[in-house]
């Protein structure tokens, strides 16, 4: 049983990582965007009402958000573990993800954080953006989301590092070496 969170700036390889991690552990990958975009896809109201935000490059609310990733974390298919990608990225989503989880009794095991310099994540998203022209990968909404990063989310890593449960991993390198890494990472911190 493993609870998990995989946290990194954007263009870090959250993702990347969390997709290899999932298929190597078992452990069911949850991330926040994917779930964003799955909607916006499929035009559903909670679609329409985060675009808004995340072609902005901003957050979607709290308030949505959180909701969002408390009905996701009542299914069956988590009782054996899961990670969470892209989730929490506030220090108000820290607070309501440790009330979901002390309502089952839970507790987080391991918090990862990818790490990376801005300028090489601004090459990978301008990157990204030539294959799969996702709508949040122009210059400007990159640098808005890393900002915010910074000012919010790093605040959030914080709070972990105070926990005594934060592993930072390095996201610099091959994507085959950086899992190499983060599966060690998660190997020592739950020796
Ligand atoms: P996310 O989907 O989480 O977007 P992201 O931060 O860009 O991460 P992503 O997983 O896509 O990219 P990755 O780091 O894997 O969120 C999108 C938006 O949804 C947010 O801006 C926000 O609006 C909203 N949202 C999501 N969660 C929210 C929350 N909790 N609260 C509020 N709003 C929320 O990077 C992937 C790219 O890098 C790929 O192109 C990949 O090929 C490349 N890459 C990965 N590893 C590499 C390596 N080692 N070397 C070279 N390239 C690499």
């Amino acid at each position: 049983m493993t609870r998990m969170l995989i946290i990194g700036p954007p263009g870090s390889g959250k993702g990347t990582q969390a997709e290899r991690i999932s298929e190597r552990l078992g452990v069911v990958a949850i991330s926040t965007g994917d779930i964003f975009r799955a909607n916006v896809r499929g035009e559903t109201p909670l679609g329409v009402e985060a675009k808004k935000y995340m072609d902005a490059g901003d957050f979607v609310p709290d308030s949505v958000t959180n909701k969002m990733v408390r009905d996701r974390l009542s299914e069956s298919d988590v009782e054996d573990g899961f990670l969470l990608d892209g989730y929490p990225r506030t220090t108000a989503q820290v607070d309501y993800l440790d009330e979901i989880l002390a309502n089952g009794d839970q507790k987080l095991d391991v918090v990862l954080q990818l790490t990376a310099d801005d300028e090489e994540l601004v090459a990978r998203l301008l990157g990204r953006a030539k294959e799969t022209g996702r709508s949040d990968d122009n210059e400007a909404v990159i640098r808005h989301r890393l900002d915010l990063y910074h000012e919010q989310t790093e605040a959030v890593v914080a709070k972990y590092a105070e926990r005594g449960i934060l592993t930072q991993v390095d996201g610099i390198g091959a994507i085959d070496e950086v899992t190499d890494r983060v599966m060690q990472a998660i190997k020592e911190a739950q020796a």
